[in-house]
């Protein structure tokens, strides 16, 4: 994989990635290990708070704990996300249709087994059971977002050795690609398990590594205000030690969050949680 592209959060001095990336050595490097981590200057500045819900109706009555991994991008940590019956549900709901993952090939456009991610998933939409419907308007509600264009849910199962390869989940190269993967605002992970050992979700170029925490939300927006990929947000799932990890992605696309989220052109406009910067 190419190294870094360009550093748009020149803001911060940050370290660089002592390893190149390659997604067959994620066994082996620093951000799995959890050995390394942004920068005191970056970590004094990240903060745990409880979301403000006293406009958003749907929520007033709940308490919504945040914890920043990082500022720009903005990635959280929406502790006790999910309810206990809300797990058991997606899990059993998955179980017996899960088949290996597969990936979007660039060329073609295919989903293909690959290398990078090994894995089993399966597919659920929001009108096939109500608790992931009620799921996703949680997430609306709390980042703001239109769901009802995002894709399906995807429920992953990774056992012993499972991992997924370090990748955007949205396109970053415009010119010379013949298939343009569809366009990601904003990525929502949940975690159904705690893994005994391994199994981080990393963003290697910012040294960043979130550990599976069961019933968590992982949150972030993979483009900028200007409706670029912010090509920190490259991330990848490090193979699981011991145990298994469960989660289950919203993919989020920019169609919907017209109003929402309003386009700038400022390259240095960050989307985040709550109101830009
Ligand atoms: O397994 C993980 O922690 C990351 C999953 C991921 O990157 C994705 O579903 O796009």
């Amino acid at each position: 994989m190419a190294g870094k592209l360009m550093n748009l959060s020149n803001e911060y001095e940050e370290e660089e990635p002592s390893q190149p990336l390659n997604p067959n050595n994620m066994l082996n490097n620093d951000w799995c290990r959890g050995v390394i981590r942004p920068p005191e200057s970056v970590r004094s500045q990240l903060k745990c708070f409880h979301l403000n819900t006293t406009f958003i109706p749907f929520l007033r009555l709940t308490r919504i704990k945040v914890e920043e991994m990082y500022k720009r991008p903005h990635i959280v940590v929406i502790h006790e996300f999910l309810s206990e019956f809300e797990i058991q549900i997606l899990k059993a709901w998955a179980t017996p249709g899960l088949e290996r993952t597969q990936v979007v090939n660039d060329t073609t456009g295919a989903y293909i087994p690959s290398k990078d991610r090994l894995a089993f998933g399966n597919w659920i939409k929001d009108e096939q059971h109500s608790a992931m419907a009620t799921i996703s308007r949680r997430i609306s509600a709390i980042t703001g977002l239109d769901l009802s264009t995002a894709e399906d849910a995807n429920i992953i199962r990774y056992g012993v050795g499972g991992y997924y390869g370090h990748h955007y989940d949205t396109d970053v190269y415009v010119v010379d690609n013949p298939v343009i993967k569809p366009k990601r605002i904003a990525t929502w992970i949940n975690y159904l398990s705690d893994v005994e050992a391994g199994g981080a979700t990393v963003f290697p170029y910012i040294n960043v590594a979130v550990w599976p925490e069961k019933g968590a939300g992982l949150f972030w927006y993979n483009m900028l205000t200007s409706g670029l990929i912010d090509v920190n947000t490259i991330h990848g799932g490090c193979p699981v030690l011991v145990g298994t990890k469960w989660i289950v992605t919203k993919w989020i696309r920019p169609t919907g969050q017209e109003f929402r989220k309003l386009c700038e052109n400022n390259l240095l406009s960050y989307n985040v949680l709550g109101i830009n910067s």
